[in-house]
């Protein structure tokens, strides 16, 4: 039974008091905050409902054409005040005044949500901002993905100062946000065989039969758009048996057998990539991805049929997008499917699959290109297996045509890497059966056709484009920056919530010292936040005023939180030199999470802690450098670090870094940036001018050149004293006393022969550029213009430009408004 006072600007306590006392059955007296958290999600729940009817009834009706975004990951963060801000009517300000008047904080209510951590990185926090700039852009689009019981791990840092994951459930209390509680269901198939038999008029048909299936039941999370009608939803997994409990088996007392086919199938939903070094964990991460892949077709084939629309039509009705090749079986599937199960010709089939599907590569990282053994395709998708060597003899016949005589190229390109264990290329499949294929910013999609696809962009050049990687402003100003937002607003409007380039119309404010005050004053006081929450997880003060240096992201040699630390390590060492030096104070903020397998990661963040530890208990150097690794990065810890932020560390080794989308949201907040021309970091430099932004280090080309010649590190560190002198002291176990292979392992890396991510070939420049900062540092009143500069020249990096582009370009969408 839902509530009866709808929440309405006027009604919102009566709204509350009806929810906490016919839902929940408490009185307002008796509630607590997680009550009032529990009864205002509810409220404002149903609005989404009513408006998710609506939008499904036009959608229904204009017969508009609907994009479905197939993710491994979605970071939505958290859903209360993404949604009590999308209304158009000022509720929030009601539902904060009316939550005051009894006691509580919105700030403090909206954080009794779990954060959903159902993604790793920068991959799933774009999936979340595209549905949000989907919806909000009025059109109509489906998530598809995993109910994953166990999202991202919580990081907890040991006393030693290394990371330990622990799990955490983001279902362990009741979540409001789901609508559906497994209402759509779809059999997904495993295993089994193939055989083959002639129908009536002659045709061979394929049958696929003794599978072991499973449940996969969809829940639905609803993404409302910002001031718009328009709320969709993202479908999300979960696996559960076919027969949930045998209870002959528990009569007899097999217990444990009783149960084993709702485990197994629940596994498939249980976490987020499972590791995969031991053969199981690689079986479950292979059935993952069939698994939602098969259910998400099935679902929008059977949302197709039931419109009584033609399958040949499917081009013009369903555009399905690829995040990465996580879900690239569905180029197999969809084949299967139509061909098999609906009886469609396979010509027609492949037609229909290539003007659908297109697909996103996020990464030239080799170890990511993801391949499949033939055997597990073999053991447990055998008719798949099948569909995948008929799509390459079609796929190499075209080749040799094309260019015939060439068997190494046949070789190269074909989508079975038949060196070593036969493996199926899934990068290949995707770019094959798919009508464009994007990067992620303009130097990565030029390097992915130079490299990785370098022969298919011969192939078919009108295939390949970019779409530049974009933010959700909502959530990276509105939400995150309530006081910038509110400025902002005073003197635009609020139109800038959903046209981010009408921020340009305010660049007169640049030179403006009023308007540069009121921005500093707002700076300062998320930095004073951010200053408490540091407190709080860390019981170390930092000073406010001092320069917060932010980094960031995943932990991952390529992005080189080694130089950053290698460079406090040389100023910590300048400051006992000489303790009266006038330094500018910084607090050097690190964030992020290593994959539990790579050790190397773990490494670092453990270096990171133990310099810390050093730095901030030693008293000679007080408020003048404080190092603090915040532990637990999620897109609610981002929420409150990016509008602190003074400087924003974008150093990646150049043409490593796809995009990065950090980079964006931290300019956006204020940030400037010190960067290398690596991913979006070289579109940002061109919009906010070179003199506002502090570029470094070798280019891609010089990179690759570096290489050639052969690349000695030790070298490097004789011809620099400074950076000698901290490796020497990082390795000679100074900051890490108990053990010194912890910090050994490090330095022996940075040092060994060819080291792949090159950290010291860029520390002169690195420490130069840092030299700039301080002194554009000391002079508030120029930062503050070009931070003021950065934060209006991000229009083109929301993700409501990439949608409109994907919408253009590679969709052919149109909004249902
Ligand atoms: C399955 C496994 C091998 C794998 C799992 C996750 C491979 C890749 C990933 C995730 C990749 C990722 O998050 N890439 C990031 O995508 C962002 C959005 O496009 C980019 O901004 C960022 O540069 C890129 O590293």
């Amino acid at each position: 039974m839902v509530g009866s006072v709808p929440l309405r600007p006027g009604a919102v306590r009566q709204a509350l008091v009806d929810r906490l006392e016919r839902s929940l059955g408490k009185s307002l007296a008796q509630a607590t905050r997680r009550d009032i958290y529990d009864a205002l999600s509810l409220a404002v729940r149903e609005e989404l409902a009513e408006r998710w009817i609506a939008t499904c009834n036009r959608v229904e009706k204009a017969r508009v054409k609907r994009v479905c975004y197939l993710s491994m990951e979605f970071l939505l963060g958290r859903s209360l005040v993404n949604a009590l801000s999308s209304f158009d009517n000022g509720l929030i300000d009601e539902v904060r005044d009316t939550l005051r008047t009894l006691g509580h904080e919105l700030e403090q209510v909206a954080a009794e949500e779990e954060d959903p951590g159902l993604g790793n990185g920068g991959l799933g926090r774009l999936a979340a901002c595209f549905l949000d700039s989907l919806a909000t852009l009025g059109y109509a689009a489906t998530g598809y993905g995993i109910r994953y019981d166990y999202g991202i791990f919580t990081q907890v840092i040991d006393p030693e100062g290394a990371q330990r994951e622990v799990a955490s459930s983001w279902l362990a209390q009741h979540n409001f946000w789901e609508r559906g509680y497994g209402g759509v269901r779809y059999r997904v198939r495993f295993g089994g065989r193939c055989q083959s038999m002639r129908d009536q008029d002659g045709r061979i048909r394929h049958e696929w039969v003794e599978t072991q299936d499973v449940w996969a039941v969809g829940y639905d999370l609803l993404i409302p758009g910002n001031r718009s009608p328009t709320v969709n939803h993202l479908r999300l997994w979960s696996g559960r048996g076919i027969i949930p409990f045998r209870i002959e088996a528990f009569n007899a007392g097999n217990y444990a057998g009783a149960v084993s086919e709702q485990i197994d199938a629940k596994n498939l939903s249980r976490v987020l990539y499972p590791d995969d070094s031991t053969p199981q964990g690689k079986e479950l991460r292979f059935k993952q991805q069939y698994f939602f892949v098969s259910a998400s077709l099935q679902d929008l084939l059977t949302q197709h049929l039931a419109d009584r629309r033609p399958l040949k039509e499917l081009p013009h009705a369903i555009a399905i997008q690829l995040n990465d090749t996580h879900p690239a079986m569905t180029i197999v599937e969809l084949m299967h499917l139509l061909v098999d199960i609906h009886g469609v010709e396979w010509a027609d089939a492949w037609q229909i699959t290539r003007e659908v599907c297109s697909y996103t590569n996020h990464t030239l990282l080799p170890e990511a290109l993801e391949t499949w053994p033939v055997s597990l395709f073999e053991r447990l998708l055998p008719r798949h297996l099948q569909i995948i060597y008929q799509i390459n003899r079609d796929f190499l016949e075209e080749v040799s045509s094309r260019y015939p005589q060439d068997l190494e190229r046949r070789r190269r390109m074909s989508l079975i890497n038949e060196d070593g264990d036969r493996r199926v290329r899934m990068a290949y499949l995707s770019v094959i059966g798919s009508h464009r294929i994007n990067g992620v910013a303009k130097l990565h999609s030029r390097l992915m056709q130079e490299t990785i696809f370098a022969d298919f962009a011969q192939m078919w050049p009108e295939r390949f484009t970019n779409v530049t990687n974009g933010i959700a402003v909502r959530r990276w100003l509105k939400q995150a920056n309530p006081g910038l937002a509110a400025l902002l607003t005073e003197k635009l409007g609020s139109a800038w919530e959903n046209d981010l380039e009408d921020l340009e119309r305010l660049k007169w404010a640049v030179d403006d010292v009023e308007f540069q005050q009121r921005f500093r004053a707002i700076k300062l006081a998320n930095k004073q936040r951010l200053a408490d929450t540091i407190e709080r997880l860390l019981d170390v003060r930092v000073n406010p005023e001092a320069l917060f240096d932010v980094q960031v992201k995943r932990i991952h040699e390529y992005k080189r939180q080694l130089l950053n630390l290698l460079y406090v390590v040389v100023r910590y060492l300048r400051i006992l030199d000489d303790p009266a030096a006038n330094l500018v104070p910084r607090v050097v903020i690190i964030a992020g999470k290593a994959a539990p397998g790579y050790h190397m990661a773990k490494s670092i963040i453990k270096l990171i802690n133990n310099v810390a530890h050093t730095i901030n208990n030693d008293a000679r150097i007080a408020d003048k450098l404080k190092l603090c690794f915040l532990p637990d990065y999620d897109v609610s810890l981002a929420q409150e670090i990016m509008p602190a932020a003074d400087l924003s560390q974008q150093i990646s080794t150049a043409g490593m870094e796809a995009s990065g989308t950090g980079n964006m949201k931290l300019s956006l907040n204020g940030a400037l940036t010190i960067g290398t021309l690596d991913g979006a970091n070289i579109e940002i430099c061109e919009a906010v001018g070179r003199d506002n932004i502090f570029i470094f280090g070798m280019t891609e080309q010089e990179v690759v050149a570096r290489r050639a010649q052969g690349y000695s590190p030790v070298r490097v560190m004789q011809a620099n004293s400074e950076l000698k002198r901290a490796l020497e002291k990082i390795d000679s176990g100074y900051f890490t006393p108990g053990n010194i292979s912890d910090s050994r392992v490090v330095t022996d890396r940075l040092l060994s022969d060819g080291e792949h991510f090159m950290v010291l070939a860029d520390f002169d420049a690195y420490a130069a550029a840092q030299e700039e900062v301080d002194a554009l540092f000391a002079q508030p009143q120029e930062w503050t213009r070009k931070s003021v500069l950065n934060a209006l020249s991000m229009g083109p990096f929301s993700s409501d430009r990439s949608i409109t582009e994907y919408a253009n370009n590679i969709w052919s969408i149109k909004p249902v408004l």
